[in-house]
């Protein structure tokens, strides 16, 4: 059952995809939600409706986190199928670049973390996994990235994290490789599951976080808060995704 969900989110997502990229042209409208740099576009409105459409359809009875608001009114729990939905994730860089975003779906089965797709969308390549059966880079099987340390790792931090240097990160990012903003949870995840970076640190809701978070703990990545225990899939948390030594490395550092 999970083999036919997996293979038609797949199909699902190119498709939006597909959809997406033809409006690099720039016919969409934008509007702002919290502040000028917190935007929203018809994009990610017209994405969320047509993934949150289609998932009733591949997966009747699911529910639906997603963060444009399209989904369930209320999910406050856990319990049988519940997919979280980034329809776009990065959509600053969508308006100002035309490249670096992403669009990513988690899929969690009574609580347990079950599937996760993460699309480059301008590269085309979709990164998927979970559930014991790997991680993959369109077909390709992706090998658990080599165990670096802080200090030789580029590590990417988000910029308000940086900006008003929370939890010592500054200092963090002094004692890397190198430190890289690149504005999008997706594309940054992606860093981390490839080897590109060694860390990631953000505060991330859970459209953010859940599809990284399944995929990079299918690789045997570290997965952490940076400001208490526990991790829950239902908030926003401020974590490292990273790997072991520089995930330690890190909480070292921010104590
Ligand atoms: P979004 O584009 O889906 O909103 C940028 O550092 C990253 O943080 C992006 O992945 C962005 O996702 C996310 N983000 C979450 N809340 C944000 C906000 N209020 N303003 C800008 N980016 C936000
Ligand atoms: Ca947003
Ligand atoms: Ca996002
Ligand atoms: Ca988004």
């Amino acid at each position: 059952m999970l083999e036919g969900i997996d293979l038609q989110v797949q199909r699902m997502l190119r498709r939006v995809n597909r959809q997406t990229l033809r409006h690099l042209d720039g016919s969409y409208q934008v509007a702002t939600k919290s502040s000028y740099s917190d935007l929203v576009t018809t994009i990610d409105r017209q994405n969320e409706q047509e993934i949150d459409r289609q998932l009733r359809v591949i997966d009747p009875g699911c529910r639906i986190l997603s963060e444009e608001g399209f989904g369930d009114r209320r999910v406050d729990d856990l319990d049988g199928h519940v997919w979280i939905v980034d329809p776009l994730d990065g959509t600053l860089n969508f308006v100002k670049q035309h490249d670096h975003f992403g669009i990513m779906l988690a899929l969690y089965v009574d609580g347990r973390p079950t599937l996760a797709y993460i699309m480059d969308a301008v590269n085309q390549d979709l990164y998927h996994g979970g559930n014991g059966g790997g991680v993959f880079k369109n077909d390709c099987r992706l090998t658990r990235p080599a165990d670096v340390g802080l200090h030789d790792s580029l590590v990417a931090i988000s910029s308000s994290l940086v900006l008003d240097d929370v939890a010592h990160l500054t200092r963090v990012a002094r004692q890397a490789s190198g430190l890289r903003m690149y504005g999008s949870a997706a594309m940054e995840m992606i860093g981390v599951l490839t080897g590109e970076l060694g860390a990631y640190v953000s505060r991330l809701k859970p459209w953010d976080l859940a599809p990284g978070r399944v995929l990079a703990e299918e690789l045997g990545l570290s997965v952490k808060s940076i400001d208490d225990d526990g991790i829950s899939v239902l908030s926003s948390n401020l974590v490292l995704v990273a790997t072991k030594r520089a995930g330690q490395d890190i909480l070292d550092r921010t104590d």
